[in-house]
């Protein structure tokens, strides 16, 4: 019987997926790495530092640990600028607070599980944080998606089984993180290839269909 939903973050609740990819795209001009639209869709849910090698490895360029730091810190502020300019409140659907709110009245705890660093000041800033019960995020976990870690400490928090919770995501590496964790996953979007054994969804309201 399913007990927990396990939400990712960015492309399922927030929208920040296009300001990750502005400032990926603003350093990597910078450093004379290529980057576009594509490459971008390979970062979906992988944590900065793995996103940084897939792209240094796409370009078959290496750089020193100092080096992949500064720019590293660069992605951030520039991400972090866009996140204090632009995400208020406002930005988050109100079907997007319904639907929360609907699942935690039908008895559902709910957890976020996200590669995240950033999780806390976007949970702050979207005034997100009431509707969960436990957060696991970037700075909780030794291994990004694909590795099934960020979920399986969601739902130790929820202290719930695998088995007894659903994940919500919109990236190839967390589809593949759920399933090898043993949860049974939610793809909302088009970025997830249809080989994967996944339940589509076209938007978060699906999921109040549901009979889990
Ligand atoms: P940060 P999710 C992921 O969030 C993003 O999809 C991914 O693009 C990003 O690199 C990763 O978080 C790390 O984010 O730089 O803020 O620590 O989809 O797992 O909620
Ligand atoms: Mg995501």
């Amino acid at each position: 019987m399913i007990k927990g939903i396990i939400f990712d973050l960015d492309g399922v609740l927030v929208f920040t997926d296009e300001y990750h990819y502005l400032a990926w795209q603003k350093v990597f001009d910078k450093y004379n790495l290529f980057f576009d639209r594509n490459m971008n869709q390979k970062l979906r849910g992988v944590s900065r530092k793995e996103s940084l090698e897939i792209v240094l490895r796409e370009n078959k360029i290496s750089m020193d640990e100092t080096q992949k730091e500064k720019l590293l810190k660069e992605k951030n502020d520039i991400y972090i600028q866009f996140l204090e300019e632009k995400l208020t409140p406002e930005v988050i659907p109100q079907t997007t607070r319904e639907v929360l709110s609907s699942l935690r009245e039908k008895g559902f705890k709910l957890a976020i599980g996200s590669s995240s660093k950033n999780t806390p000041l976007i949970l702050k800033r979207t005034e997100l944080l009431p509707y969960f019960d436990a957060i696991s995020d970037g700075n909780m976990i030794q291994n990004s998606k694909p590795d099934p870690e960020v979920f399986l400490k969601a739902a130790s928090l929820l202290h719930l089984s695998p088995q007894e919770c659903v994940v919500v995501e919109d990236g190839e590496a967390g589809i593949v993180a759920a399933i090898r964790g043993g949860f049974m996953p939610f793809g909302i979007g088009k970025e997830i290839s249809p080989s994967l054994p996944y339940r589509p969804i076209s938007s978060l309201n699906d999921l109040l269909c549901f009979n889990f």
